[in-house]
């Protein structure tokens, strides 16, 4: 009988239907292709690779390149071309980490040479030439430079010691700390292939909300273990440092950054951990926010704190950095949260070191499903400044809700400040070409655990992936990410492919609309932040739900023009202009900056009531919508991935309808109006969804 298993196993082994699609293998699944174009199997275009680097030497790098190749071109052709290396000139179109695809022969044969200045470079043009057979592109004619905007490209992971991931949704931390350094387990590898072959070259282990301990020489051997895992790869590691870590660790009194045994706490500790991590990429720091410590309390500033570990990582000269969190509010300061970054930031202008870079999210509150962004991009023209997109989807219905994210990414990293003129996005501020900063870097918080495919939602692979196509260049379209990574993740026809990728580019506009319209924030509930909550009171103002959509019996949204917190002044005039005036503002800022009656006349010829309504209705219609195409696409793709997500999208459904349920319910109390025609009426009075308690969620601190 076992026999009988085993042959029939063994017998499946090289068909792809009877392999358990279970997500593991992410976008990198190199089953057998064979050319669109051609209808070849490609064999004859690849019957060797060249790489050319400026030293044309082996190192770990090219070793994991060979066995990048090795292994994507065994699925996908059946085949293990020879690898020969070459050394050649540098390219100045290349870059450090850039690289270009082009045909040669070798020896009478057709063969592919991917050129770069660096092993990296090269390792991300041979994923680049993986990617376009998975893509059944075509190989001849090739001719394609590919060079990332930014340099560096990390993700951030909040994952604690005890493997609680704080905002995770996909299981426990990847990172087995009890078990390292003994025991590595093979995800580590395969954690830095999926990055490495998306461009991304580093991640921040542990929490923002830190624990000094990591720094101890017993985590630094863990971390090192880990970094030597990765570093084959391109992937180097970054540390959150917690600030009074001096005193927790250290034995110091202090952690008052402009002490001089402080400082010296922080040299030795840096030279430590660059003993351990020769390529250590630096420091990620949360100060003076929700209760972690900082240089205030010892009446120093943002950058007094930051230069404190600038210093000795720049001392050892080998380009570490310190990534400064602006994430900074405080609840006894009574100004306009969406202000106060801005307000703190501002007067340091020219104060950090060269290697600092301040942290940005995208917007001024808090990764919202939309926000206007952040006005502290560009307005520092003196500082390093990155942001910081969240990758899991902490507002945007965790691992159980589709939001494909790319479409608000592109909207953050395409939009203009007008800092320095038109054309002043932040994607420029960003990779540094709008102010010639000489160090840029980008940061998604991870929504990666140890779930077997990942990231819980099968489709939430493609935030991580888009991410990091983004992280690359950011000048590229979500729809086209899209595309790409529906090619690479499932073996659909081109009819199906077209239904996912429409259906991932509605999905993000569809939460907006059943969850947080017209502008709407910060109306969910509270700690896990899952489901609605617009009637949280109590505690810190700047927590609950009112202070943000202040609704009246006059009418609806946040007033943040002159007659208000006046937070719109941080724009530019030309924003201050489109956003400032009620006939200019676009509905989806809408209640960011106004405050609106209720029956103002939309753009739509409707009240702003009936229109909230009906958006609300709208977002229920659209995850209607969606499942109907999941379940027309039924053995388009692989019933186990299709069934996953068919079972998210049924509670999508229940979810959207009490968002919308509850937050009319609940508005209403203040418009006083009947609901409009074409809005379905609530199952349930508004008690029933104020009393709806989720115990235990992922993702949330306060359950741990
Ligand atoms: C909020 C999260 C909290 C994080 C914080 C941060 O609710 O868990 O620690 O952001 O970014 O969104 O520091």
């Amino acid at each position: 009988m076992k026999r009988y298993l085993l042959a029939a196993l063994l017998a499946g082994v090289g068909a792809t239907s009877v392999m358990a699609e279970d997500g593991y293998r992410l976008w990198l699944r190199y089953d057998r292709v064979e050319s669109r174009e051609t209808r070849s199997d490609y064999r004859g275009a690849v019957e060797a690779i060249v790489v050319q680097t400026p030293t044309g030497e082996a190192s770990p790098t090219i070793d994991a390149l060979k066995a990048e190749l090795a292994r994507g071109l065994d699925g996908l052709i059946g085949r293990d071309p020879t690898v020969h290396l070459v050394a050649g000139e540098t390219r100045d179109d290349l870059g450090a980490d850039g690289y270009a695809l082009t045909n040669v022969t070798v020896d009478g044969d057709d063969a592919v040479r991917i050129t770069a200045n660096s092993d990296a470079g090269a390792l991300y043009g041979a994923f680049a030439l993986l990617r376009k057979m998975q893509l059944r592109e075509s190989l001849d004619a090739l001719d394609e430079v590919s060079v990332p905007k930014i340099d560096r490209r990390l993700l951030n992971h909040w994952d604690n010691l005890n493997r609680f991931v704080e905002r995770g949704y996909a299981g426990f931390s990847l990172w087995e700390w009890n078990y390292l350094p003994d025991i590595l387990s093979p995800r580590y590898t395969d954690y830095a292939r999926a990055l490495a072959s998306v461009g991304l070259n580093g991640t921040v282990v542990t929490n923002v909300n830190a624990n000094a301990l990591v720094l101890t020489p017993e985590y630094l051997t863990k971390v090192k273990a880990l970094a030597d895992v990765f570093r084959p790869w391109g992937i180097r590691i970054y540390l959150t440092a917690r600030f009074s870590a001096p005193m927790e660790i250290g034995g110091l009194e202090t952690a008052d950054p402009l002490d001089p045994a402080v400082q010296a706490w922080w040299d030795a500790k840096v030279a430590e951990i660059y003993e351990h991590i020769p390529d250590f990429g630096g420091f990620l720091v949360k100060a003076n926010s929700e209760g972690q410590p900082g240089p205030w309390e010892y009446g120093r500033d943002h950058a007094d704190g930051a230069n404190l570990l600038a210093k000795p990582l720049a001392a050892a000269g080998r380009d570490g950095i310190v990534m400064w969190r602006a994430f900074v509010y405080a609840f006894e300061d009574t100004t306009d949260r969406v202000k106060q970054a801005y307000n703190q930031f501002v007067p340091l202008d020219g104060k950090f070191a060269d290697n600092v870079l301040v942290q940005i999210k995208n917007g001024p509150l808090d990764f919202m499903p939309r926000e206007a962004f952040s006005p502290l991009f560009g307005a520092t023209p003196q500082t390093n400044q990155m942001v910081e997109l969240q990758i899991t989807q902490e507002y945007l219905g965790a691992s159980i809700q589709l939001a494909y994210l790319g479409t608000m990414w592109e909207e953050v990293l395409d939009q203009d400040t007008y800092v320095a003129g038109e054309g002043s996005t932040i994607g420029k501020v960003v990779d540094g070409s709008l102010f010639n900063h000489p160090v840029s870097a980008i940061a998604g918080v991870a929504n990666t655990g140890d779930d077997r495919n990942w990231t819980g939602h099968p489709l939430a692979q493609a935030n991580w992936y888009a991410y990091g196509r983004l992280a690359w260049d950011h000048e590229l379209g979500a729809r086209d990410i899209a595309t790409e990574w529906t090619g690479l993740t499932f073996d659909a026809d081109e009819e199906a492919s077209t239904q996912i990728v429409d259906l991932l580019m509605g999905s993000r506009e569809t939460v907006v609309n059943y969850s947080m319209p017209l502008g709407l924030h910060h109306i969910m509930e509270r700690g896990h932040h899952y489901g609605p909550g617009p009637w949280v009171t109590g505690g810190r103002a700047d927590w609950t739900s009112p202070y943000y959509h202040q609704a009246d019996e006059v009418g609806l949204g946040a007033n943040r023009i002159a007659s208000g917190t006046n937070a719109i002044e941080q724009y530019a005039p030309e924003l201050q202009e489109q956003w400032g005036q009620l006939a200019n503002v676009p509905d989806e800022l809408l209640l960011w900056f106004h405050h609106v009656p209720w029956d103002y006349e939309m753009r739509s010829g409707r009240t702003l009531w009936n229109e909230l309504a009906l958006r609300y209705q709208q977002g229920v219609d659209e995850v209607r919508a969606m499942r109907a195409t999941w379940a027309d696409l039924r053995g388009g793709i692989d019933e186990e991935r299709w069934d996953a997500v068919r079972q998210r999208l049924a509670l999508q459904e229940k979810d959207a309808i009490e968002w919308r349920d509850a937050c009319l319910l609940y508005f209403q109390q203040f418009s006083q109006r009947p609901l409009p025609e074409g809005v379905e009426a609530p199952a349930y009075d508004l008690q029933h969804y104020i009393d709806v308690d989720r115990r235990f969620f992922p993702g949330h601190p306060g359950d741990y």
